[in-house]
């Protein structure tokens, strides 16, 4: 093979050669070498560097499968903060887009550059004097993952731009993502092998991305198209975003060909419905366009508001459809007990994914679009949202297919289903025996405003509930040391704090054990009306819905979820086994008298973010003069008390006309 000398001009040949094919086939879609000429360049190239190991380079194309398996992601801290785009979807969210924007600019037109919005992950690459250093997830924005060993083994990224002088530190900014064919590619070869089948190409390549083995992810087929900058040092900032991407391209960046500019809402809308017409056509998967003022010093100057830049927009495609025929209706159980019809599919391929299984939200719902079993109906996913079944076809009718009813049992547990009132949902009232909701009514009852039981978090709760050591909260109570230190990750220590947290947590009040039992519609503020109004458990476990309703801001909801909750007898026998096993707390005798101080008999509800108190300090200055604070609107609430992004509560309390507060309101009101 040479000397050293020949042999490190002919590594340095054919790097040049293989970048210049990546660039070729990666950034300009037009390959100059065929793929097997390419594999023979590689090949020798490695056996080169195999026997002159001072010719390897850390950016040589044969360096992207180097990394050795990591132990975890470090975390990298965006200096500049990757933001997320505001969403449209309607033509006149775009039109207001583009009216605000003329507006803050004074112009009469404003041009835009228009992108496919790539179904993804967002990732950034920081290129250090030209050469790739660091690559990361975009995480919350503001710190991501160090997934630099896998990003480098993605061929579209060079792992040196091209440039006779690069810019001293360059941060580009962009999309990992799986063209179609490579996904069913990748999908069919892990079929063959036994292996997790991805649901999407958006899946495949977010857990390809964050395999701890880089080997693992540069056997996956990824790619990456670049749509902006981060940090820039040393770097000649042109005056446009379409010249930006043009310029990453001749740096050897990726960048996607369906980009244009336009000008004008017309002109976006022209670019969205072209796009959108294009959309089976593109090899790869997008699920909108995103429209960027095209001038940077636009950009700048209109900035941002909150978490997204004023001067972009992403205008997301409609959901996709497809019809399919609806084989049978089964009903699922939440978390929290919320039954939900699921509509079992004859397998239909939407939205990227074979849908076999799709949400009927409630059984209101099923009604008003009267869906039956053996329908043909209308399915819709978008992204990563539940498939829905949006319609029946018209006409699609098996002859006297009867109307679907919920059953009356828990399909889980065998406890009751209720409807209350106010609720679009049917739920399972087996609350703290029902395996369904075991893990959520643990947790809760863990909690710290309940029985702050230190130390019992999901993790563990997980733990307990699969190794099937506890089912209700009173099997916490009957844990040894000994069962707990065996648990994974545990360990003797451990195991006493927990002990110790849990023998701690037996001495609690009447308000934390009523708190803790999980009523729907019981927050801290009822149970601890109910603890004061009833003194005593029993008393309170026997009152009917009328006693309940004597409770300040129990009205029949409440007093009915409460009712339902006691007459599960599963309930009452997790309520023993608790005290059996030494839950205790005082009791008192009932404290029916009206609280003195000028708030007395007036009811508050909080509701959103106020500017400068928060929801403990507002409860504790209007419980202080005497008044109630409620989690619930209801007639009997005298004042809503509303911050930032207050929600149904706010629309609720203009429903019954009931006297709204904003901070200063409250204030002034407080001081009399
Ligand atoms: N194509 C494209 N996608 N995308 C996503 N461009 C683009 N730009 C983004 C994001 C989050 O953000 C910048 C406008 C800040």
């Amino acid at each position: 093979m040479g000397g050293p000398r020949e042999a490190a001009a002919r590594a340095q040949e054919l790097r040049a050669t293989l970048e210049d094919a990546n660039y070729r086939y990666y950034v300009l879609d037009a390959p100059a070498i065929s793929d097997a000429e390419y594999d023979r360049l590689f090949r020798e190239l490695q056996a080169l560097e195999t026997e002159h190991p001072r010719l390897a380079t850390p950016d040589s194309p044969t360096a992207r499968v180097g990394a050795a398996p990591l132990e975890a992601f470090g975390s990298v801290r965006h200096r500049v903060p990757m933001l997320s785009l505001n969403n449209a979807f309607a033509d006149e969210e775009v039109e207001a887009f583009d009216r605000r924007t003329r507006e803050a600019l004074g112009a009469e037109a404003v041009e835009y550059a228009c992108e496919p919005k790539f179904d993804g992950l967002a990732v950034s690459l920081v290129y250090a004097q030209g050469r790739l250093a660091v690559g990361a997830t975009r995480g919350d924005g503001h710190e991501g993952e160090d997934v630099s060993a896998n990003l480098r083994t993605v061929r579209s990224i060079p792992l040196r731009l091209r440039a006779q002088r690069a810019p001293r530190r360059l941060e580009v900014r962009g999309e990992v993502i799986l063209f179609r064919r490579d996904f069913e590619r990748l999908n069919e070869h892990q079929r063959s092998r036994g292996e997790k089948v991805f649901v999407n190409p958006r899946n495949a390549a977010a857990g390809s991305l964050r395999q701890l083995d880089p080997a693992v992810t540069a056997g996956r087929p990824l790619r990456f198209f670049a749509y902006g900058i981060g940090e820039a040092e040393g770097f000649a900032l042109p005056a446009t975003q379409s010249e930006l991407l043009d310029l990453l391209g001749e740096l050897g960046l990726p960048v996607c060909a369906e980009r244009r500019t336009t000008r004008g809402a017309p002109g976006l809308l022209a670019y969205y419905r072209a796009l959108e017409a294009r959309r089976p056509a593109l090899p790869y998967e997008i699920d909108g366009v995103v429209y960027k003022v095209n001038r940077l010093a636009e950009q700048e100057r209109l900035g941002f508001v909150a978490r997204a830049p004023r001067f972009a927009l992403a205008h997301k495609f409609a959901a996709e459809e497809a019809t399919t025929e609806l084989v049978a209706i089964d009903v699922q159980v939440g978390r929290t007990g919320a039954i939900t019809p699921v509509a079992r599919l004859k397998p239909v391929f939407v939205g990227g994914v074979t849908v076999t299984n799709a949400t009927l939200h409630n059984e209101d719902e099923l009604h008003r679009k009267d869906i039956r079993v053996g329908d043909t109906v209308v399915v819709r996913r978008a992204g990563d949202v539940i498939p829905e079944v949006v319609r029946a076809v018209p006409g699609s009718r098996k002859a006297g297919a009867p109307a679907f009813r919920l059953p009356a049992a828990c399909p889980v547990c065998g406890s009751a289903v209720v409807r209350l009132p106010d609720e679009s949902v049917a739920r399972c009232s087996g609350g703290l025996y029902c395996p369904a909701q075991r893990k959520q009514a643990l947790l809760h009852f863990a909690s710290r405003r309940a029985l702050d039981v230190e130390g019992l978090g999901e993790k563990l709760v997980d733990q307990l509930v699969d190794a099937a050591l506890v089912q209700t909260p009173a099997d916490l109570y009957a844990l040894d040391v000994g069962r707990l230190a065996a648990l994974e990750r545990m360990g003797e220590r451990s195991a006493r704090n927990l002990a110790a947290a849990l023998e701690r947590s037996k001495r609690t009040t009447l308000q934390r054990f009523v708190y803790a039992l999980g009523i729907r519609n019981v927050g801290e503020a009822t149970a601890r009306d109910l603890a004061r109004h009833f003194g005593a458990l029993d008393a309170l476990i026997d009152a009917d819905e009328s006693a309940l309703q004597e409770v300040p801001d129990v009205g029949p909801t409440v007093a009915m979820s409460i009712r339902r909750f006691f007459a599960e007898q599963h309930n009452r026998d997790v309520i023993a086994a608790l005290r059996r096993r030494g839950v205790s707390w005082e009791e008192g005798a009932p404290r029916r008298a009206a609280p003195a101080g000028p708030l007395a008999g007036k009811t508050f509800v909080l509701t959103g973010t106020l500017p400068t108190l928060s929801r403990a300090d507002a409860t504790a200055m209007i419980t202080g003069l005497g008044g109630k604070v409620a989690g619930a609107v209801s007639k009997k609430t005298d004042y809503v008390v509303a911050g930032a992004d207050a929600g149904s509560k706010l629309a609720r309390a203009e429903a019954l006309g009931i006297a709204l507060l904003d901070e200063d309101g409250l204030r002034k009101l407080l001081k009399g």
